[in-house]
């Protein structure tokens, strides 16, 4: 059967092939002052805590400054060729903007860690994208020391590899702050801005376009994180496919609560807003009261979400200290958004204001390996397609594939396919898995279930795939899995997703089987056996992947005939211990 193509009802838009620096800051009027289309003298980033902002042409100033300055000084300059990997390992600062164009305009690859990772989590991510230096902020330097001598690196020549991107911020204009101990002797960013700056960035035309300059994690449908090889062209192509969705340009600041290390704040704080022209303030890590305190203090209108952040605005006690009536549109994506959270969060926001106000809550969908927007719900929608992910972005194709065979009958449930120039390049050096996400003729098999109806709104109803989703943040379970099978007592284990709907969110969940059962044979053992082995894996692990679904101890992992874990059933099996 001829497969179900279904595509935008959106205008295609037009090829680019520019890089993403060009893309984002060259001017459109030829020699203009402009910055990206938009006066060089607009506010582009804001440090929430302490004010200090950076302008558009600041942005580009220092981004030039540093590059020059990677490949000029002598401690970064070997590690600063064309298409040498960086890594960045930072919570979210006005230093993150500077240091990912800098770095872009320099011809490097960027790889983004999660900056609650473990030493050993690090040193994974470092080694298998070949990074040669690491960008941190000084919270992360003992981590950082820690992943080098993980690795087996002297602490001399570590250090050589490490760069620090302080809190102090008088190179934005912002306070000055006294650098912490363990920063002594590292380069820091200052030192980078004052050596000169790069006439013009390293360019990407014609087939360089196609090189690879971000690596995300991502565990796509199986397996552990493997380094997703964005390009140039799939960010120059998503940029335009997503300009105007949803928020118009020139308007109002907005949030930046998503960590910039992940795709969806990447893409939607960081090089969305430069091309239209809209400031972000820049919020440290999401903290509820912090986030209430700053939507009253910079008049926030717009704040892209993931669904627990909703939780916080249905409950938590600061939503009445703060006034939060400016806040009249957000956008959740990263993880499923239920419709009667949207209805409590809308009920008590109103409640406070005038009738007839706005508050409006739509959705995102994407992954890192289609770098990442593939939908969106459009605010005029918003309140009538409560719960789908809304119509499919311009320029790309679609499939709900039932089977390898056939696709789903229009209205049914399918595996989504994705088809178009925003699909990456492939998994880093892992052909097999690269083989398995995308069919020969370039269809990116995503893992989720969708249904379209039929004005062409999504629903994602389901996960295939055996990735769990804590708070937005990927939690692959095949490394949890082989993290529990280094323990002494555990003879085999899976680990699961069981859904929280207090907190809107999954939680992972271990199912072991103990070594030796005939040690815990009571309620008791097997109980004290489980909170040991929670107890355990938070030793080993960042946060977001903590077993906060708890331990169940069984005698056996049901797996099918080839060894798969069979983990619908323990997923059934879980929503009964919980029902009961
Ligand atoms: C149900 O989470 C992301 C990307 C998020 C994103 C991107 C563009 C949100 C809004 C936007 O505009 O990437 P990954 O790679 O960490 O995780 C991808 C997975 C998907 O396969 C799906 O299972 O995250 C889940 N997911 C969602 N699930 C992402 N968005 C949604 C959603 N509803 N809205």
């Amino acid at each position: 059967m001829a497969p179900r193509v279904y595509t935008s009802h959106l205008p295609d838009v037009p090829p680019n092939n520019v890089s993403i620096f060009t893309k984002l800051f060259s001017s459109r009027t030829p020699g203009g002052s402009d910055v990206g289309g938009h006066p060089g003298s607009w506010t582009a980033y804001v440090d929430a805590a302490s004010g200090a902002s950076l302008t558009r042409a600041d942005v580009k100033k220092l981004a030039l400054s540093f590059a020059y300055g990677l490949r000029d000084h002598p401690t970064t300059k070997p590690f600063a060729c064309r298409g040498d990997t960086v890594l960045i390992f930072s919570p979210n600062t006005l230093a993150w903007p500077v240091v990912l164009y800098g770095s872009v305009a320099a011809g490097l690859r960027c790889t983004l860690a999660n900056s609650a990772y473990t030493g050993h989590e690090l040193a994974f991510q470092y080694k298998d994208s070949r990074a040669k230096l690491v960008l941190t902020a000084e919270e992360g330097i003992s981590t950082v020391r820690a992943m080098f001598a993980d690795i087996g690196l002297s602490n001399a020549e570590a250090d050589k590899r490490i760069l620090v991107l302080g809190s102090d911020l008088r190179w934005a204009g912002g306070p000055a702050a006294t650098s912490r101990p363990e920063a002594a002797g590292l380069l820091s960013l200052e030192e980078l801005f004052s050596r000169g700056t790069l006439k013009k960035e390293e360019t990407f035309e014609g087939a360089a376009v196609h090189e690879t300059v971000y690596l995300c994690y991502s565990s796509g449908t199986t397996g552990n994180p493997k380094g997703v090889e964005t390009t140039h062209k799939n960010i120059t192509t998503l940029v335009d496919i997503i300009v105007g969705f949803p928020l118009p340009s020139g308007g109002p600041p907005i949030l930046g609560i998503l960590p910039f290390y992940h795709i969806y704040g990447v893409s939607n704080l960081l090089h969305h807003p430069m091309l239209i022209g809209v400031p972000v303030v820049i919020q440290t890590r999401f903290e509820p009261v912090q986030f209430c305190a700053n939507i009253a203090r910079y008049k926030i209108a717009f704040a892209f979400i993931v669904p627990p952040v909703l939780v916080v605005l249905a409950r938590h006690p600061a939503v009445d200290s703060y006034d939060l009536t400016s806040l009249e549109y957000m956008l959740s994506g990263a993880a499923p958004l239920g419709s009667d959270l949207v209805k409590m969060v809308q009920k008590r926001l109103l409640s406070k204001r005038k009738p007839g106000s706005t508050c409006l809550i739509t959705q995102g969908y994407g992954l890192t390996e289609t770098s990442p927007s593939t939908h969106m719900l459009d605010f005029a929608s918003a309140d009538r397609k409560v719960g789908s992910v809304g119509f499919l972005l311009p320029s790309l194709k679609a499939r709900l594939v039932e089977d390898d065979d056939g696709d789903a009958e229009e209205g049914k449930p399918g595996e989504l396919w994705i088809h178009g120039e925003t699909v990456m390049k492939g998994y880093l050096n892992n052909p097999a898995a690269t083989k398995n996400a995308i069919t020969p003729d370039g269809w990116f098999k995503t893992g989720d279930v969708a249904i379209r109806d039929k004005e062409g709104y999504y629903y994602i109803v389901d996960r295939k795939k055996e990735l769990i989703k804590y708070k937005g943040f990927q939690v692959p379970p095949a490394e949890l899995e082989a993290i529990l099978l280094t323990h002494p007592d555990i003879a085999d284990a899976a680990v699961i997703g069981v859904d929280s709907v207090e907190q809107a969110t999954e939680l992972p969940r271990a199912y072991v089987v103990h070594a030796n059962s005939a040690k815990i044979k009571t309620a008791q053992a097997k109980a004290a056996f489980a909170d040991s082995v929670a107890k355990w894996i938070e030793t080993k692990v960042a946060k977001h992947k903590y077993l906060r679904g708890g331990v169940g101890v069984i005698d056996i992992i049901p797996k099918s005939a080839s060894g798969k874990i069979l983990r619908r059933e323990l997923r059934d099996q879980a929503k009964q211990e919980v029902a009961r």
